[in-house]
């Protein structure tokens, strides 16, 4: 069994999470294993999702594990090359964070279920709809490899609010 590493967390603003990220082409051994590593990242953050700019890798990889329930059985999920296929027309508001901009939420609307289509970890081409939390990831990681974060929803106002204290956050980081 090959350690697992965790990885560390791109913090907001950062060139690379503004970025499209390059689909993948076929899945290697090493991108299973940025897969794994990566769940080990969000594992340990704690998250409940995880997309591959936020670790410094521009590649069209998420990962998600959303079961809440204290005890359930951990389900995790690796999507390459994931895209929205279908998207209801109700929307849902759910407070949002980003372990790119720890510690800070704001609502966001998003549609309330959509249809997802990705390829998995053996390379076979999956198909699954997503609603509740579940939902909100996928589309907040999808984001991610769209170069867009949750705070690119809000006002200019909410918006410059929301970076300056991630940079103050960051620099503060920086130090220690
Ligand atoms: O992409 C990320 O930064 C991971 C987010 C995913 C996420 C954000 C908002 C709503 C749903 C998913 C982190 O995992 S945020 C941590 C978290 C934990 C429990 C519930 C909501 C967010
Ligand atoms: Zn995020």
């Amino acid at each position: 069994m090959i350690p697992m590493t965790t990885k560390p967390i791109l913090l907001h603003p950062d060139p690379r999470l503004k970025k499209v990220c390059d689909p993948v082409q076929d899945v290697t051994d090493e991108l299973r294993k940025l897969a794994d590593d990566m769940l080990e990242t969000m594992y340990d953050a704690p998250g409940i999702g995880l997309a591959a700019p936020q670790v410094g890798v521009l590649s069209r990889l998420i990962v998600m594990d959303c079961v809440k329930e204290e005890g359930a059985a951990p389900q995790p999920m690796v999507l390459f090359n994931p895209e929205v296929i279908a998207a209801s027309e109700d929307t849902s508001v759910y407070e949002e964070g980003c372990l790119s901009i720890p510690e800070q939420f704001a609502d966001v609307t998003r549609p309330k279920w959509v249809q997802v289509r990705w390829m998995d970890r053996d390379g076979n081409p999956q198909e699954q709809e997503f609603d509740e939390l579940w939902s909100t990831c996928v589309q907040h990681e999808i984001d991610h490899l769209n170069g867009k974060l949750f705070i690119d929803y809000l006002s200019p106002m909410k918006r410059q609010m929301m970076t300056r204290k991630s940079q103050k956050m960051k620099r503060e980081r920086a130090r220690t």
